[in-house]
């Protein structure tokens, strides 16, 4: 059997950061080769200076790297991708058939796709949303995460591809701010607290429910879903993954308990719209089902925790 090698797209994103990191610790420090346009300047392991839309300088990468498994996190998301659509489309779809077309030719024993939440549309039961509805997303990225599915059932089917693939709910976490998606009050929202600096204006309504995950559970479900027998992966678009569902009133009123003076404004913006089109909560059960999916956090439990790193994080940089 070969040792993995490990190639990661988009390794400077929200999600990127954090996985890098398990994966250093699960593969070793030099079998990880995380990739992006810019490095960062705390990065440590191994880094390539990698635009995934260069079919040639992906080919290149993962055959000077002898890599033999691609974690594919480059997207442009949902509230950003609205700014270019024609554009946003050609990127995330580019890459991914790029990385497709790469793993093809070069034989990559196992690939990682995350989709999202943003699949979903107005056709769907917004409470326990299950795994198979009509899929009509309303933004640029949410059809090409729903194109991109098809893809990687397409390319599983006819070429026996191994490639895996959540379904994420708003990804919360603490190491990086969120980077252009809808889900990001969730995220900006403990920075505004921990800093203490006022009134936290949130572009969504109070009431709008929406599935989250907070960011170990998001990279643990990634882990195990790559480590679980290829048999037991019955699903090869993408499985619905649920963390907790909460609103920015609950979402608020959980950080309230440890900053008392902590206030919100709401001032909905176009995000909205693309809010109201995604599920209020996920149903799951194919997840559970196949590779034992369970989340550890909740809302108050993923609260405690995100304060608790932030107060740490500030502190460390104001010393
Ligand atoms: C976004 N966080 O808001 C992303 C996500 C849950 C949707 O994929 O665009």
């Amino acid at each position: 059997m070969r040792t993995d090698k490990i190639l990661i797209t988009g390794a400077g994103g929200q999600l990127g950061t954090v996985l890098t990191k398990q994966l250093q610790e699960k593969h070793g420090f030099d079998n990880v080769i995380a990739s992006d346009l810019i490095i960062n300047s705390s990065f440590e392991g191994c880094f390539e200076v990698l635009d995934v839309t260069n079919f040639d300088a992906l080919k290149n990468c993962v055959l000077k790297n002898e890599i033999t498994q691609i974690y594919h996190l480059v997207a442009i998301l949902s509230a950003k991708g609205e700014e270019a659509p024609l554009q946003t489309w050609d990127i995330n779809m580019g890459c991914l058939f790029n990385v497709l077309e790469v793993s093809r030719l070069c034989k990559i024993d196992k690939i990682f796709y995350p989709s999202s939440i943003a699949v979903f549309g107005d056709n769907i039961e917004r409470d326990n949303t299950p795994q198979s509805p009509n899929l009509t997303p309303l933004t640029v990225y949410g059809i090409s995460k729903a194109s991109g599915e098809n893809w990687v059932n397409y390319y599983c089917n006819k070429y026996g591809l191994d490639i895996r693939s959540i379904r994420y709910p708003g990804v919360v976490g603490y190491q990086s701010l969120a980077g252009g998606g809808t889900t990001d009050y969730a995220v900006d929202i403990f920075h505004k607290a921990v800093r203490e600096e006022g009134v936290f204006s949130c572009f969504l309504k109070a009431s709008t429910q929406l599935p989250l995950i907070f960011i170990d559970d998001a990279i643990r479900a990634t882990i195990e879903l790559m480590d679980a027998p290829a048999q037991n992966i019955k699903i090869r678009t993408s499985y619905n993954l649920a963390g907790f569902t909460c609103t920015p009133e609950e979402l608020y009123n959980a950080i309230k308990q440890v900053y008392p003076d902590f206030k919100i404004a709401y001032y909905p913006d176009f995000r909205q719209v693309i809010a109201d089109s995604w599920p209020n909560s996920i149903d799951d059960s194919s997840a559970i089902d196949d590779w034992n999916w369970k989340p550890k956090f909740d809302l108050e439990s993923m609260t405690h925790v995100m304060i608790k790193e932030l107060k740490k994080k500030f502190k460390a940089t104001i010393v």
